[in-house]
């Protein structure tokens, strides 16, 4: 039986890529893990309990921290606001920290409260208005006390019928409130703006796409990114032509990773679509050459009848895979057939990368950084789960609210 360094050679052996070069930037891949998803999560029919979730946010960094250890490229967890509010901010800091991990994006939510009913930065209640940006503040205030840089937005503001609102009267209301929330952001951070076309307003949203979020992006300054969130598109949108678009405009600020298969599923990643996502990867990797560029990775998934540490787990490994696919194309020859017009050939060069299997690779990457080739089997074999479901309980978990 040949051992994972071999089979891992073996692998790129036909492919004309230096493995060495490829292994260097699998390693120093980095995927955000978010809070959210390792509690108990649902659809608005149900939420399912299961034993072990996390009951605070400490429990979930807890469990983020088994994540990183079995993969090793999962240093930073996002939180959401107020599903992780806590007393003292610095005690949680410190506790990430202890575990070897640090506070990624900060989300508010500004969708739960009855006074959101008709938009938060976009209501046309002064009153509303400023509620909601002082929210804002205080998560730039709770991004400076975890450490974090990256202040990270999603609205549910839109309308849910025609003459409802002025479109217009609410982007500006917008740019308004975030440009006094800009202004507040100390020099590293970033703000960054997720587009989303529907749910939970279903006629219009008013960050509905990503020229929406670009243009309130370049309102507001150069620190103002566009997030791509996977499952947040009209169905047959090319995802990977967004992405090559707002990597040319040097706004893409970060990712939320998820897979769907009919609207805003959160899904796995690559569970329903890993062409599209290798696809994505093959940009990203081209760009990531460019000099400064930022982006950050992360994954927003609700996990809601899969256990949810194997679903980070392999969520993971389905980032590592991607990632090393479109490390292992061989861009000489695509720029080669591009140029000569070789139109099969230039995507055969893709379907080579694509079909090649990298699950050796990517084992012997997770073993290079003290993580586990399987990632899965490991933690099965630790007793993780059985342990904190013996700890923890049914029923308590901290998850939606
Ligand atoms: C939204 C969006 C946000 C996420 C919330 C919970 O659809 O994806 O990123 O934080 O859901
Ligand atoms: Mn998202
Ligand atoms: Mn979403």
């Amino acid at each position: 039986m040949k051992g994972t360094e071999e089979r891992s050679h073996d692998s790129l052996a036909d492919t004309g890529v230096d493995a060495t070069s490829v292994e260097e930037r699998l390693r120093a891949q980095r995927l955000e893990t978010p809070s959210w998803g390792y509690g108990d999560t649902g659809t608005r029919f149900a939420v399912f309990p299961q034993k072990g979730v996390p009951r605070d946010p400490l429990e979930k960094f807890s469990d983020a921290a088994q994540v990183h250890k079995l993969t090793g490229v999962c240093p930073s967890v996002a939180i959401h606001i107020p599903w992780d509010k806590v007393d003292d901010y610095g005690e949680l800091r410190g506790h990430a920290e202890s575990l070897g991990l640090r506070i990624g994006a900060v989300n508010p939510n500004l969708f739960q409260e009855p006074e959101y009913k008709l938009g938060s930065v976009c209501n046309p209640d002064p009153g509303v208005r400023r509620k909601a940006t002082d929210q804002l503040l205080e998560c730039v205030d709770i991004a400076g006390k975890t450490g974090s840089e990256v202040l990270s937005l999603w609205f549910a503001d839109g309308t849910n019928y025609a003459g409802q609102g002025s479109f217009v009267e609410r982007r500006h209301r917008m740019v308004e409130c975030l440009q006094e929330v800009y202004a507040a952001m100390p020099e590293d951070t970033r703000m960054l703006l997720e587009y989303k076309p529907y749910e939970p307003a279903f006629y219009h949203t008013d960050l509905a796409d990503w020229g929406a979020a670009l243009t309130v992006a370049q309102r507001l300054g150069e620190r103002a990114e566009v997030l791509v969130d996977l499952g947040h598109h009209a169905k047959e949108v090319n995802i990977e032509y967004v992405v090559a678009l707002l990597l040319d405009e040097g706004r893409l600020g970060g990712f939320h990773f998820n897979n769907r298969k009919y609207a805003d599923d959160d899904l796995i990643v690559g569970s329903v679509n890993p062409f599209e996502l290798f696809l994505i990867y093959v940009e990203l990797v081209e760009a990531e050459e460019r000099s400064g560029t930022r982006i950050d990775y992360m994954i927003d998934q609700t996990h809601n009848i899969e256990p949810k540490m194997e679903a980070m787990l392999l969520s993971v490994m389905n980032l590592q895979e991607a990632y090393a696919k479109a490390l292992l194309v061989d861009r000489a020859a695509l720029a080669e057939a591009r140029r000569s017009g070789d139109v099969l050939g230039a995507h055969r060069l893709l379907l080579d990368a694509y079909a090649t299997d990298v699950r050796p690779l990517c084992a012997k990457v997770r073993e290079d950084l003290g993580g586990a080739a399987d990632p899965i089997a490991a933690f099965k074999e630790s007793g993780y789960a059985e342990k904190v479901a013996e700890e923890r309980g049914e029923g308590a978990g901290a998850g939606w609210g």
